[in-house]
């Protein structure tokens, strides 16, 4: 069956085995070069289930690539959401969409997310990335087809790591419980994860056992020996009747078939350049065989095409005022995160200090707290990828006096487990330290759902919690400082992955709950030497135009704003940075809407995690009952991320400096006119 015409039945393409390792092959070869365009993605995972992939797609599920939703089509759900482009490529391969446009691959607007999107592919079955959660829908669309009398399989594809999830067990419990033979799950057990061996992040096996005790048939096999693969998929789709779903154990090589990529955890979320990519398709025998020249034309084109229409989507004005145009606009740049690492490194020496491994540990920097000490590694508690235990682990740490630590992707930290959150941290108020790594639109190419735009609406809304959003790599490591080791209570730190200006430094005050005021003073060197930072308490009124509220990474696009404020318009602003965003500093704000009476806020997240404690705050405050109050929110409207460089993604998502600076003038025009002044020239277009 396979690759067919749905509504005649015919058979479109039949593979032999041979011809299906020669497909694999081509596919192994098609993924590392459009890793290689993409410059990010997951070289290792895509090629340990690349196999499967091509054997699913070309021979066992029936599908009609003319017609992807025909309702009888056998469904695949990527649990494992991060080898995507294994799934593009099998698309491609079956006839659903060109194999050049696999090329397009984590590009902002593309079809082909960082992530699966099933709203932007056909043939993409569900919208996956967040692990642990494919099954559960597989699930669902068994009993759907149990339901409605069907036929079609559903297949899902999940990583070894990934069975830590323990939404993973509670599927695979429903599964047996529904005696659900018409699923078929397939784990492509490479043996790794991000942290290194999945028996040492945490065993999973042995998973034999484990999904024959929940009710299910267990095949074993080697997941690259074709025979094998294709016999076990077909066996298992004509086993329905049977009364039990099937698990396909496929024991793989994470990086398969490139030397230098196999058993190395280096490899997970890493793409090849252009070397290691001629050396691989090498390896892989394909020399000449990929049109890797094409594929980068093609991507290189689409890529002009993106910037074309956010440049012309850009507010503009006199000069290109975009970090280190000119010579005095010139910063440094270093990721918050980094700062994080730096705390933990410096004051893990306390005894109490224990922090949590989600097995996302490098990049968040968490794994600074034991990198080179030892003796610190009794302290270091791995979890996997296993969120919302640990979260609640944590809070019994907390309880018996430790100083519990953990962190991850803020989406999975602040979002995953939130129930966890508010019932074993905050209901118990416990001393436990989360950080939410990565937040905002920055993390970039993986896409939505990497992409925490929410976190701090919960986080904020919670009784007993604490959050502190800082702006920079420096003042993230005060931050942390003083939440690990004062701070008594729920916490909750957010930071970003991409380098963003350093905007302070040592001497820059760090008060949690008190905001800073920071002002353009003169012409510097640099940017930040042209601006002067105090604590708000400390700040009398100049009689500036307006407040710019700002937390986070968008601290150092408020300053900068405030910069293309004052030399295109004249217009002074007083920025506030609001790092702490529970306690609020309701006075700084108050004071800032008094003394201005504009009050704008810029945050990357939804709007309304800022914006609406401040207008909240404006609106109950007595000593601004009759005062006009002139408000504007700048933030993401109500939208989901995208894949996209993490640059490209601030302009898409209207939260610039520039975005900053044109909703200012916008709203200094309504004051001035009605107080009826004349208003300025805006030299905005677009
Ligand atoms: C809920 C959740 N937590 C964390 C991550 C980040 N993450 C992406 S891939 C990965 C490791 C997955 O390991 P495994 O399932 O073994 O996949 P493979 O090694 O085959 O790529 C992690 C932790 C995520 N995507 N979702």
């Amino acid at each position: 069956m396979s690759i067919q015409n749905s509504t005649t039945g015919e058979v479109l393409r039949s593979y032999s085995i041979e011809e299906l390792k020669q497909q694999a092959a081509l596919m192994r070869g098609y993924n590392l070069a459009v890793l290689c365009a993409a410059a990010s993605g997951h070289a290792g995972g895509t090629l340990s289930i690349m196999d499967i992939a091509a054997a699913l797609y070309l021979r066992v599920a029936d599908h009609d690539p003319q017609n992807p939703n025909w309702p009888d089509r056998d469904r695949i759900i990527w649990s494992t959401g991060h080898k995507a482009p294994s799934l593009y490529l099998g698309l491609a391969f079956a006839g659903f969409c060109p194999k050049e446009d696999v090329a397009l691959l984590r590009k902002l607007y593309s079809p082909y997310q960082g992530h699966p999107h099933w709203l932007k592919l056909p043939g993409v079955e569900v919208s996956t990335g967040s692990l642990g959660q494919g099954l559960s829908i597989a699930v669902g669309m068994a009993l759907a087809a149990k339901l409605n009398r069907k036929n079609h399989r559903v297949f899902c594809i999940m990583g070894d790591g990934e069975q830590q999830e323990g939404q993973i067990w509670e599927a695979a419990m429903e599964a047996g419980h529904y005696k659900l033979d018409n699923l078929i799950g397939i784990v492509d057990r490479n043996r790794l994860q991000i942290d290194g061996w999945v028996k040492d992040v945490m065993n999973v096996e042995p998973l034999e056992e484990k999904y024959r005790s929940f009710g299910w048939q267990v095949v074993t096999i080697n997941g690259h020996d074709m025979k094998q693969v294709v016999e076990a998929l077909e066996n298992a789709k004509a086993k329905a009747g049977c009364g039990k779903p099937t698990v396909i154990l496929a024991n793989t090589v994470k990086g398969k078939g490139v030397g230098f990529m196999e058993d190395q955890a280096g490899w997970h979320g890493k793409a090849p350049n252009l070397e290691e990519l001629n050396k691989a398709l090498k390896e892989l025998g394909l020399e000449g065989q990929i049109p890797v020249d094409q594929l980068f034309a093609h991507a290189k084109q689409y890529q002009a095409e993106v910037e074309r229409k956010l440049e012309a989507k850009m507010p503009k004005f006199h000069r290109n005022y975009w970090w280190n145009a000119a010579e005095n606009m010139k910063v440094q740049m270093k990721p918050t995160r980094l700062g994080f690492g730096q705390s933990l490194a410096a004051n893990g020496d306390d005894p109490r200090v224990v922090c949590f491994g989600l097995d996302i540990s490098g990049s968040i920097t968490i794994s600074e707290f034991y990198a080179n000490k030892a003796e610190r590694k009794s302290r270091w508690i791995s979890m996997g990828i296993a969120e919302q235990s640990a979260t609640s682990a944590a809070a019994g740490m907390a309880k018996e006096g430790k100083l519990p630590v953990l962190g991850t992707y803020a989406t999975f930290a602040a979002a995953r487990n939130l129930d966890q959150i508010r019932t074993s941290v905050c209901y118990g108020n416990f001393n436990v330290l989360i950080a939410g790594a990565h937040g905002g639109v920055s993390v970039g190419p993986d896409g939505a759902t990497h992409q925490a735009l929410e976190d701090l609406f919960a986080m904020c809304g919670l009784p007993n919690m604490n959050v502190v959003v800082p702006c920079d790599i420096v003042e993230t490591r005060k931050a942390t400082d003083y939440l690990l080791l004062t701070h008594v209570g729920p916490k909750y730190i957010r930071f970003a992955r991409e380098a963003t200006p350093i905007v302070t430094n040592e001497k820059t005050p760090f008060v949690f709950g008190k905001a800073n005021v920071i002002r353009l003073r003169k012409e510097a060197a640099n940017f930040m030497e042209a601006f002067e930072t105090k604590l708000e308490s400390e700040y009398s009124d100049e009689c500036e135009d307006l407040t710019i509220i700002a937390c986070g990474p968008m601290v150092p696009e408020a300053m900068r704003a405030a910069w293309i404020l004052k030399q295109d318009f004249g217009y002074e602003t007083r920025v506030l940075n609001l790092h702490t965003l529970k306690p609020l500093d309701t006075e700084a704000i108050v004071r800032a809407a008094r003394d201005t009476s504009i009050v704008l806020t810029a945050e990357e997240h939804q709007i309304g995690a800022l914006a609406w404690p401040v207008a909240s705050a404006i609106t109950q405050s007595p000593a601004l009952y009759g005062i006009p109050i002139i408000t504007g929110a700048i933030g993401v409207k109500d939208r989901f991320g995208d894949s996209g460089a993490p640059w490209e993604l601030i302009k898409e998502f209207e939260v610039s400096a520039e975005h900053i600076a044109a909703k200012a003038v916008e709203l200094i025009g309504v004051k001035k006119s009605r107080s009826g002044e004349p208003v300025s020239e805006v030299h905005l277009v677009g």
